[in-house]
């Protein structure tokens, strides 16, 4: 490919990169004063809930390996790369006392990424509560908000004269959904009172670190990362129209709101009230909220949400969920990515980012995570070693081409970044589905291999387009 059979070209100064988190890669887990976090604890304790008992020590080994890794981000083409800071690394007991040696690895990091051209984008919680906070309730007490606004504030002083983009928090409903409601992490509660003032607390968290951030005036951007699934109604029936705008406030706008306008959706706090499970909100709260927004916004976007107005009437005995308000379905013969599960809607990226531009003042944002995690791809290695994923390239540029679609429209897209950088551990599906562009092979001591997405990824980088 050369420059001018670009078809789709981005705009100046795109950033291409991708995201990891710390947990899913560092390992390390008990090493130079790190402190237990849910995800080492939860492990210990119930070690078959993980993808053939494989748990976050066998991540892929950037805590030692980082020099090497980002070497080969330049060699994919990555102009800026998302990794997260793990809380109990830099502060084993989630307050008090800083591991030095955490300081020193995160330093490191950030010196060769800066050293290697690549801007370092900083997320401060990617699931990883420390153990000692979650004893005392994680989330759902409001000390832990305290806690971590001390952390963050940390983060800054240490590193913000190096690193300008900052994140609060990824997903920050996905520790809500899986914590307290669908059990799919620790502490695998299902509780919904509890899952709304965990939610809660995170957002006025975010507030609070964003708030921390001005006050030190070091010049750079903070913002949230937040996974994104257009809502989707089965017709245009007013029942499934109202469906779909209530999931869109459950699983969108609850975060989304607050976070770019300052304020919660009124279809939420409405259905909160009726049902008797409003957080407690103390009286500064809000004010907080509504000052502290988000400069940047990152946009995870994997599937999009297939809803319908409820067929049967929700049992009065179960517990609640959201689900009491709408039905989700599959719509048949799409596109699916098979070994997630989950459906591919290329579409779906545009919406997000015309919704933006439209009704949240077009706010300057990226894609921060969107990828394809498959499993078995050992069978397309070839004999040197590199693996043919064909699919992952058609999957970026299909994605890539509503993306374009979008910054011609005027949407404040600023960058791509793929989920993710290299194979790695994906939570309880551990080593299952693999996402990156440079391979891991577990039966090398990890040997690392750019896969043919890799280097198609850097002609991407270098043509600025495709
Ligand atoms: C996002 C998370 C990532 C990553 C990714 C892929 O929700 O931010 O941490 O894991 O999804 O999903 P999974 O690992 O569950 O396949």
């Amino acid at each position: 490919m050369t420059k001018d059979t670009v078809t789709y070209r981005f705009p100046e100064g795109f950033w291409w990169g991708s995201a990891t988190s710390a947990t899913q890669t560092e390992g390390a887990t008990h090493r130079d004063g790190k402190g237990k976090n849910i995800w080492d604890h939860w492990y210990e304790v119930e070690p078959s809930r993980f993808f053939q008992g494989v748990g976050p020590q066998d991540t892929s080994q950037f805590y030692e390996r980082y020099k090497e890794d980002i070497q080969l981000m330049k060699e994919v083409g990555h102009n800026s790369f998302r990794f997260s800071i793990s809380w109990s690394r830099l502060i084993p007991d989630g307050r008090g006392e800083v591991n030095p040696k955490g300081v020193e690895f995160y330093n490191n990091v950030i010196d060769e990424l800066l050293g290697q051209g690549i801007e370092p984008f900083v997320n401060l919680f990617h699931f990883d509560m420390p153990m000692e906070l979650q004893k005392i309730g994680g989330w759902a007490n409001r000390e832990v908000v305290d806690a971590y606004e001390a952390y963050a504030k940390t983060c800054f002083e240490r590193f913000g004269d190096r690193v300008k983009k900052w994140f609060t928090h990824n997903e920050p409903i996905v520790p809500v959904e899986g914590g307290y409601l669908y059990d799919f992490h620790y502490p695998n509660e299902v509780d919904f009172e509890k899952a709304i003032q965990v939610g809660y607390h995170t957002v006025l968290s975010s507030a609070k670190a964003i708030r921390a951030y001005k006050q030190l005036n070091q010049g750079g951007k903070i913002g949230i990362i937040l996974n994104l699934t257009p809502s989707y109604p089965r017709s245009n029936h007013p029942a499934d129209l109202k469906a779909a705008k209530i999931a869109d406030a459950f699983f969108n706008r609850s975060f989304l709101d607050p976070s770019v306008k300052g304020e919660f959706p009124e279809e939420l706090v409405q259905i909160l009230k009726e049902e008797g499970f409003m957080p407690i909100i103390e009286e500064e709260d809000l004010e907080i909220i509504r000052q502290h927004t988000v400069d940047l916004l990152g946009v995870n976007y994997y599937q999009p949400r297939r809803v319908k107005a409820k067929e049967t009437l929700p049992n009065p005995d179960a517990p609640f969920m959201p689900e009491r308000y709408f039905d989700h379905y599959a719509m048949p013969g799409r596109k699916m990515n098979v070994h997630r599960g989950w459906e591919i809607y290329e579409k779906g990226i545009y919406d997000i980012l015309i919704n933006l531009k439209e009704h949240y003042g077009n706010i300057e944002c990226f894609i921060s995570e969107n990828g394809m995690g498959v499993e078995g791809e050992e069978k397309f290695r070839d004999e040197n070693g590199v693996i043919h994923d064909d699919y992952r390239i058609e999957f970026i540029q299909d994605h890539l081409k509503w993306v374009h679609r979008a910054i011609q429209e005027g949407s404040n897209v600023k960058g791509y970044h793929l989920w993710t950088f290299m194979d790695n551990w994906s939570w309880a599906n551990a080593y299952k589905n693999r996402y990156g562009l440079v391979s891991v092979n577990l039966d090398k001591n990890g040997e690392r291999t750019i896969k043919k997405s890799g280097k198609w990824y850097k002609t991407l980088s270098e043509n600025n387009g495709f």
